[in-house]
């Protein structure tokens, strides 16, 4: 049988569609998205979960006109598919393809560009005070989870749409779930609002339902039939409770829980709400994962997997491989903590990706998970320094970019003993631009007081964390995403001296002063340069490899012997070259007037790096060893050509 879904270029289409063609649809898109996404991976229970949702708004509301805005991005592969990029779906998160996000350029309805959390009420409520200016007729729609509603941001914007009073529906996507389990109290206001719905005094509730639906200006017939309906699905109606939603306190009109999988009971819900003045909050109770049974019973497994099997539901991963970096931290972290009972954890809503669900397991009195706001989580942790605890802020490079001024502010200027553990730092492959940990060294390594590590490995790794927690002050230690190198983990941790390089070869500083040139290589990058110079060794050419281990301080001692020695350096780091290690080793050589070395810096040019497979990327971008070998050739190249 012919799909639907193979006719439906642009939500039009979609418009000219029955509810029985609907539904089928839906299936359809849950078959397509499940299929599609196991051949890389990528955000399978969210997107599962909003699939009449989506339909629902684009049927409703007149896109592109009427301006959608999602938060996170992370739940608009459906979007994607109704909007003209069906065909090119096969290609979503890969080199050239898709992005996994919202972009803007990639299609006019992607409205406002996304993957960081919390964004969606700010951006709509600017786009409906730049509408009215304008004097447009358009609605304006934000679509966010409950998950993203405890950013600071979203509540920020939550606080100025309740005073501006601009028309704007904002679709409250409620599964529950961020990741992992949603947290915090407004997440427990929102499940009180939705447990009414199955509590014993039923019939105060149906009062209630009735009422609510009264209250909406026009009532569809299919809202009405469906109230009729037996009760089962009378529950699945509107509860709107005047007192005690905390939007409505805020000046903003609040509408649910509405079953969000109701094709027809969404469509009535989305026609009369357009209709409401003033800002409106819809809360849409979805189930993550909806429609593939492996992916309902566990959405946090679910939630962003990597390639695996849709015929049987198994996520594909190598027995043989070796641990992650994430899961060396996260051991080595419990491993002190068992010790030292000042060692706490802290995360924003991410205790899977960082970890630390370890910490929450052994020790869940010391664990805690903040929600989606990085900016608290920072400046929470600060709070504990105070008191005398070793906070460690396990945190993804990316979001840190939230909390800076907390970093600064709360942290730096006081001086105090935070750690931060910057997991994904450097190239993360195929979630993109938005998501590349690459900032990070430049925005710590300027701040007064902080020290700034990255570990060549795994096993460096854990005494850096060992180290960095009994070290005073603020410390950032960024590591990568994905599987370390398997090297053999010792048992003992042991502090490494603050500020001191490891020379790798050759084995004295004197002899390294001889080579014709040598590498400082940084964090996850050594690697590349040990094989670059092993080849380059074939050639005849001698070079030198440092394991840099610290961005701040520098070793300044072996960095300038090596320059005086050699006179050729060259840094490599997966890192914006801008600001980054090889910057602070340039400082260095102007500060001490040594302007005539030949410094060659390896790392990102000034652009967004695309997503895709993380080797492509480094290829492309020149973190490779053969584009390390390369300059190294062309520096020494132009050594002899400049003695002859
Ligand atoms: C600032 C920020 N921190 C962390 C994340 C990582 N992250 C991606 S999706 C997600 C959960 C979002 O939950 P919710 O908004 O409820 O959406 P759902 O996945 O449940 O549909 C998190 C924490 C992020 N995208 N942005």
């Amino acid at each position: 049988m012919a799909r639907i879904l193979d006719s439906i270029d642009s939500p039009e289409q979609l418009r000219t569609l029955s509810i029985p063609q609907m539904e089928q649809l839906a299936g359809e898109i849950r078959n397509e998205i499940i299929e599609k996404v196991s051949v890389r991976g990528g955000h399978l229970a969210p997107n599962l979960g909003v699939v009449e949702l989506t339909m629902a708004l684009h049927y409703i509301f007149n896109t592109p006109d009427d301006l959608l805005v999602w938060d996170i991005g992370h739940q608009a592969y459906v979007h994607k598919l109704l909007t003209g990029r069906r065909e090119r779906f096969h290609t979503i998160r890969q080199f050239g393809g898709l992005s996994g996000y919202l972009r803007r350029e990639e299609s006019p309805y992607d409205v406002f560009g996304a993957s960081h959390a919390s964004t969606s009420i700010s951006a709509a409520l600017g786009l409906a005070a730049a509408r009215d200016l304008q004097g447009k007729e358009q609605k304006v729609i934000a679509v966010i989870g409950d998950g993203a509603l405890t950013g600071g941001m979203a509540l920020e914007a939550l606080n100025n749409a309740g005073s501006l009073k601009k028309n704007l529906v904002i679709v409250l996507n409620d599964n529950e779930k961020s990741i992992s389990d949603n947290v915090g109290a407004l997440s427990h206001h929102l499940s009180q609002v939705r447990r009414v719905q199955t509590s014993p005094s039923y019939q105060r509730l149906r009062e209630m339902a009735k009422g609510s639906i009264e209250r909406l200006p026009v009532v569809g017939d299919r809202a009405r039939e469906a109230a009729g309906r037996a009760e089962t699905s009378f529950k699945q109606f509107m509860l709107h409770s005047k007192s005690g939603v905390i939007f409505e306190e805020l000046g903003i009109k609040f509408f649910g829980p509405f079953d969000g999988h109701d094709i027809p009971l969404m469509l009535d819900v989305f026609e009369n709400v357009k209709k409401i003045e003033g800002p409106v909050i819809v809360q849409v109770v979805t189930k993550k994962g909806k429609g593939w049974h492996v992916a309902e019973g566990d959405s946090t497994k679910w939630h962003g997997p990597g390639a695996y099997d849709y015929t049987t539901g198994t996520i594909k991963k190598n027995p043989n491989d070796p641990p992650t970096y994430t899961e060396v931290f996260a051991n080595t972290l419990v491993g002190i903590a068992e010790k030292d009972t000042s060692v706490v954890g802290v995360t924003a809503a991410m205790e899977e990706g960082t970890g630390l669900k370890k910490l929450h397991q052994r020790f869940p009195e010391r664990y805690f998970d903040v929600g989606i706001a990085e900016q608290h989580a920072v400046t929470f942790a600060g709070g504990m320094a105070v008191s005398g605890l070793c906070p460690v802020v396990a945190i993804y490079s990316t979001f840190m970019q939230r909390a800076f001024d907390q970093v600064v502010h709360d942290i730096c200027v006081q001086d105090l003993h935070v750690v931060f553990a910057m997991d994904r730092a450097g190239i993360v492959g195929e979630d993109g631009q938005t998501q590349h940990g690459v900032f990070d060294i430049a925005f710590m390594r300027m701040l007064p007081n902080m020290k700034v590590m990255a570990p060549k490995d795994e096993e460096e790794l854990r005494h850096m964390l060992y180290t960095a927690i009994y070290m005073d002050g603020p410390v950032s230690l960024r590591y990568p995403r994905g599987k370390a190198l398997g090297v053999p983990l010792s048992q003992d941790l042991h502090a490494l001296e603050v500020g001191k390089a490891e020379l790798l070869s050759p084995s004295t500083l004197e002899e390294a002063q001889r080579m014709d040139c040598a590498i400082l290589a940084y964090g996850s990058t050594v690697a590349q340069a040990q094989l670059a110079a092993a080849e380059l060794a074939e050639e005849g050419h001698r070079v030198a490899v440092v394991n840099a281990r610290w961005a701040k301080p520098l070793d300044e001692e072996m960095i300038i012997s090596l320059a005086q020695g050699t006179r050729h350096l060259v840094t490599i780091e997966d890192h914006a070259l801008m600001g980054g290690f090889g910057s602070a080793v340039l400082e260095l050589l102007e500060r001490e007037g040594m302007r005539d070395i030949d410094v060659r810096r390896i790392g990102l040019p000034d652009t967004f790096v695309e997503h895709g497979a993380p080797t492509i990327l480094k290829e492309l971008y020149g973190l490779s060893s053969a584009h390390l070998k390369e300059v190294i050739r062309d520096m020494l190249a132009s050594q002899q050509h400049t003695l002859a």
